[in-house]
């Protein structure tokens, strides 16, 4: 009888000091249950610790420390994670003590990225930012390294080679890698044009961690009319094609969220994990009606954004988890943000405002047009459906007719085939007959 269980199953270690207040170490330590759940580990205990002044070989004192372990344990963790950084030797210390892995805040991070590493850029930044961290590690104790941390990320190639490769070797490919990111970074305009022509529309979900972007993705889903789920092998497991009432659709996708303090190495790679937001054709930024530092989280995000490059893609700004808002409080948020949606994923409160937000801002900008389009140019006539909106259809024996809305971005494709540019109402076919 096997068993083999298929997720890990962490137990997490707050750390509250002299200079991280209980309170903000709390809030620390519930993100790093949401990344837990980001990764799909099971976090079975967590515990909030009061270090004093640090021990060197393992952080805290070894009484503490022996009662940690006993802890996690009980829990029946297989895992450790502390959300403080433990050196290289701590590390050690730590696995050899518990006989668990045991790793911090950083490196969880950096699985969450190489998870979600979707471009190349992405893919180079999270293997540099891998490199960059096993490094140090791996000139303290090359012979731990060998026996294996069991420090498995996720990406292609990435991995127990890549833990084997000696300090030079490593040092290597750091410099072979930051070639490659320059060639890709020459590429990457090409490729947005490409998928621009390409063509259905994309939304990004953006915002902090834990303000509820996958209950939204769910929640929007079941909300639309027809769904599919990595039904193309083109789509990551975090997109979603979704098909609105008015026959339009859209690929929605769930970003890697924003993280508070995140390690300095690792800020690169999170925005190239990004990175796929500025080649949307829509933003949906949330933010969680429930945390105090929603503002200063709301700036960060618009300020990450306007780096990448994301500035002028449109956004609609929503307040996620309405439900646990004070009215006033809400309310003044609307004001504060004019065009802000406030939703629940959880109860559905709102969605319905915010679908109509989502079909408004993609149908911005479209023309209004009757085309004709002979049966043979069918392609045509599917391009229009996909991307526009059909106000009307009518069919003879030679062609198609369209009453339509489409948008700027086929409008070149579709030129051959308008009889009208017409500005006026649904109603003409029928007008006709
Ligand atoms: N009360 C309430 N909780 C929510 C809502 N949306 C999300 N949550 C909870 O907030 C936590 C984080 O949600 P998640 O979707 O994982 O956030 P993400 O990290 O941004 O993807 C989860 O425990 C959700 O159940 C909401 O509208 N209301
Ligand atoms: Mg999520």
């Amino acid at each position: 009888m096997s068993t083999l269980r298929e997720t890990e199953r962490v137990f997490l270690v707050g750390v509250a000091s002299e200079d991280l207040r209980k309170p903000e170490a709390r809030e620390l330590l519930d993100e790093l249950h949401g990344l837990a759940q980001t990764l799909g580990l099971e976090t079975v205990g967590e515990i909030l610790i009061q270090l004093r002044d640090t021990t060197p070989s393992l952080l805290v004192g070894t009484g503490k420390a022996e009662e940690l372990a006993e802890a996690a344990d009980q829990a029946g963790a297989d895992s450790i994670i502390f959300d403080h950084i433990l050196s290289p030797v701590q590390q050690r210390n730590w696995e050899k003590l518990s006989s668990k892995k045991v790793y911090d805040r950083a490196e969880l991070i950096i699985k969450i990225f190489a998870s979600r590493a979707l471009t190349k850029e992405a893919s180079l930044q999270v293997e540099l930012a891998q490199l960059q961290y096993t490094l140090p590690r791996l000139a303290h104790s090359y012979d731990d390294l060998m026996r294996q941390r069991g420090g498995r990320y996720g990406t292609k190639g990435s991995g127990e080679q890549k833990l084997e490769l000696d300090r030079r070797e490593i040092e290597r490919r750091i410099h072979e890698i930051k070639d490659e990111l320059e060639s890709v970074r020459k590429e990457r305009s090409v490729q947005k044009r490409r998928r621009e022509r390409a063509g259905v529309p994309r939304a990004a979900i953006v915002g902090y961690t834990n303000a509820g972007k996958s209950s939204l993705l769910n929640a929007l889903t079941a909300a639309s009319v027809h769904a599919e789920n990595t039904l193309f092998a083109t789509l990551d497991p975090t997109t979603r094609r979704l098909l609105f009432a008015q026959g339009q659709t859209l690929l929605l996708t769930d970003t890697v969220g924003f993280i508070r303090n995140l390690p300095h190495g690792l800020v690169e790679a999170f925005r190239s994990t990004l990175e796929e937001a500025s080649q949307a054709d829509l933003l949906i930024h949330v933010a969680d009606a429930s945390d105090v530092h929603v503002d200063a989280h709301i700036a960060t995000t618009l300020q990450v954004l306007c780096e990448i490059g994301a500035n002028d893609v449109p956004r609609i700004l929503v307040l996620n988890k309405i439900d646990l808002a004070e009215r006033d409080a809400a309310e003044a948020f609307l004001l504060r943000y004019p065009g802000s949606v406030a939703v629940s994923a959880k109860t559905g409160q709102g969605l319905d405002g915010l679908v109509e937000a989502i079909q408004e801002a993609l149908t911005r900008g479209m023309k209004t047009y009757v085309l004709r389009i002979p049966h043979a140019d069918y392609s045509i006539a599917s391009l229009v459906m996909r991307e526009g909106t059909v106000l009307e259809e009518h069919h003879d024996d030679e062609s198609t007719w369209l009453h339509c809305r489409i948008p700027g971005r086929i409008e070149k494709k579709v030129q051959p085939y308008i009889v009208d540019a017409a500005g006026m109402g649904a109603g003409i076919f029928s007008a006709k007959e």
